[in-house]
């Protein structure tokens, strides 16, 4: 197996993102990631948002709950973007300057395709919190786990088992879609930051996806590999 030799020069570490629809999968490839860097020796942060530090964990439960959509869109873009703020300063950006590689569950691109592809709010609006927010910190590498809705619901319907759905999975099957769609922009539109990723696949075949478009991406030159 080839594995990692080494962080960058700069000692900056990486930072990764997932994204994708309902149930694409995203928490079981970091999770997948995670563990084949970890065995290459290189420390990894995983986090996710909203959430990922105790005060978003709280943005996160008054989002998931419905009580944000009460507000009304621009209020609940706000709430994920207070969470991010605080997120970003106290975990994300203290781990790349320690060297890390901080792979997040969901991130900006988020906000982009939920609050506004879908909930209407003006990008405008959205490029001005990020500025605040997230600043000139971009992900290195956004992967964007790509499937058929009809899939994705069945597999997060199938984990959910009884429970209540929560704010984003009550949505319609047109929601699902456009969601769908507006990822697919961003992948187009962004190229050189992001890989789209068939997850209408087997876990190990997906992971396998990933890990080929990581090393091909921010591991070009075979010095930066070894085989262990
Ligand atoms: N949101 C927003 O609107 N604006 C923002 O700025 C941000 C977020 C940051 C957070 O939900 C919600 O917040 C989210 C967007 C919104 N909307 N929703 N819903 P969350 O954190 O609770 O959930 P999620 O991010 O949507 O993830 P998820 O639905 O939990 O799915 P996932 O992480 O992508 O998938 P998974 O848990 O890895 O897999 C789902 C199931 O499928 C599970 O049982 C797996 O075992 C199974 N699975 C995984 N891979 C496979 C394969 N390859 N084959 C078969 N089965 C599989």
């Amino acid at each position: 197996m080839s594995e990692i030799a080494g962080q960058r020069p700069s000692g900056r570490g990486r930072f990764i993102t997932f994204e994708g629809g309902e149930g694409a999968g995203k928490s079981t490839q970091i999770k997948r990631l995670a563990d084949r860097l970890s065995a290459a020796k290189l420390r990894t942060v995983v986090t996710r948002e909203p959430g990922g530090s105790p005060g978003a964990e709280i943005m996160r439960h008054l989002v998931l709950s419905g009580m944000g959509k009460l507000l009304g869109p621009e209020a609940e873009t706000l709430l994920f973007a207070a969470a991010r703020d605080d997120h970003v300063r106290t975990v994300i950006q203290p781990a790349l300057n320690q060297g890390a590689w901080v792979l997040c569950d969901r991130f900006a691109d988020s906000t982009r395709a939920y609050q506004g592809s879908l909930g209407r709010v003006p990008i405008g609006l959205i490029s001005a919190m990020q500025r605040v927010t997230i600043g000139d910190l971009r992900p290195d590498l956004t992967f964007i786990l790509d499937l058929p809705v009809e899939i994705g619901l069945q597999r997060a319907a199938a984990r959910r088992g009884s429970g209540t759905p929560d704010r984003f999975e009550s949505e319609d099957l047109r929601f699902h879609q456009g969601l769908r769609d507006a990822y697919r922009k961003i992948a187009a539109e962004e190229p050189a930051r992001c890989v789209l990723i068939d997850a209408n696949a087997d876990v190990d075949t997906v992971a396998e996806r990933i890990w080929t478009a990581l090393r091909d991406r921010l591991l070009p030159t075979p010095a930066s590999v070894v085989s262990i």
